[in-house]
């Protein structure tokens, strides 16, 4: 009975040290190894694992994400949909999330991106400021993280609108489902994405959604580079319908050095760092979800894989 580590882009060390301090009597192997036989392996936890190898093992029983998107194992065109999925929350995640939404949103509240290009032009002008409750976020994507924020930045005095596939009720937050994408919008002063990337949601942040806003919105975008088209972005943002984006995902991270983002002054970038998943918090959830699928349980935050988040 093995709980296997497949993971091309995180450090699998800190993620063993954690597992074992909750339960040392559980057995865990980091992939590749060559001592772990695929008939051993009941439990994988994974991050952007090759395509079709989950397959490899014929007494695998459930599988778990090591962040709160699970986009990288739905892209996976040779997954094992029937066995059982999970994806990790975690409250410390959430505030994370929270934090860095906020701090984005008070930036252009508070005109900081004007300022900063005042400054690299030496100039001094000051820019009549938006009341905070005069400023509307559109938050899309109403799940653990996109509820969270919402309330909180609602509870900071920010006028928050809230937009999802099927209709939420948040208190303090006026929603709306997803046939009223564009009435949500057309009231949004700083957009945030926080979909799940799905086939329906890939490219969703493209040239009509843009044409819908407001003119000068913001965006934030700490869902998935896919959910953003690219060229659609930059030419908003010269043509100044869009003010400014912040961006903590991408397409292909890191952001290739010659990527066009890095040198526009209206585009803020940040590492993939909005909100980092630490495996000491998670640890307890982990192993819990290893005990359950071993005995045929349901998960903690089990997903439906087939309806892609
Ligand atoms: C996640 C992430 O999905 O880090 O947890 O993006």
């Amino acid at each position: 009975m093995t709980l296997l580590i497949i993971s091309s882009d995180k450090d699998s060390s800190p993620w063993v040290d954690a597992l074992t301090s909750v339960d040392d009597s559980v057995e865990i192997s980091i992939w590749p190894c060559s001592d772990t036989r695929a008939e051993d392996v009941e439990f994988v936890l994974c991050w952007n694992h090759p395509r079709g190898i989950l397959r490899k093992f014929p007494q695998l029983r459930g599988i778990s994400s090591m962040g709160a998107g699970i986009d990288h194992l739905v892209s996976d065109p040779d997954l094992p949909v029937d066995l059982a999925f999970a994806r990790l929350v975690d409250p410390s995640l959430t505030q994370a999330m929270f934090e860095y939404i906020s701090a984005a949103a008070l930036y252009y509240q508070a005109d900081m991106d004007s300022y900063r290009r005042q400054q690299d032009r030496r100039q001094w002008q000051p820019v009549a400021r938006r009341a905070l409750s005069q400023t509307t976020i559109g938050i899309m994507g109403l799940g653990a993280l996109g509820h969270y924020a919402a309330v909180e930045l609602s509870n900071m005095g920010f006028r928050v609108e809230g937009w999802s596939r099927t209709q939420k009720r948040i208190d303090g937050v006026t929603t709306y489902a997803e046939p009223q994408l564009k009435e949500f919008l057309s009231r949004v002063d700083i957009l945030v994405c926080l979909l799940p990337l799905t086939t329906k949601t890939q490219g969703i942040l493209n040239a009509e959604l843009f044409a819908s806003l407001p003119p000068r919105a913001c965006l934030i975008n700490v869902a998935r580079g896919g959910h953003i088209v690219e060229s659609d972005l930059l030419n908003a943002l010269a043509n100044g319908s869009l003010r400014g984006a912040c961006l903590d995902v991408f397409q292909h991270e890191p952001l290739p050095r010659d990527h066009q983002f890095w040198v526009n002054e209206r585009i803020i970038i940040t590492p993939h760092s909005s909100s980092v998943t630490d495996p000491v918090a998670v640890a307890p959830q982990i192993i819990e979800n290893y005990h359950r699928a071993l005995s045929g349980r349901k998960m903690l935050n089990q997903v439906d894989i087939k309806r892609e988040y």
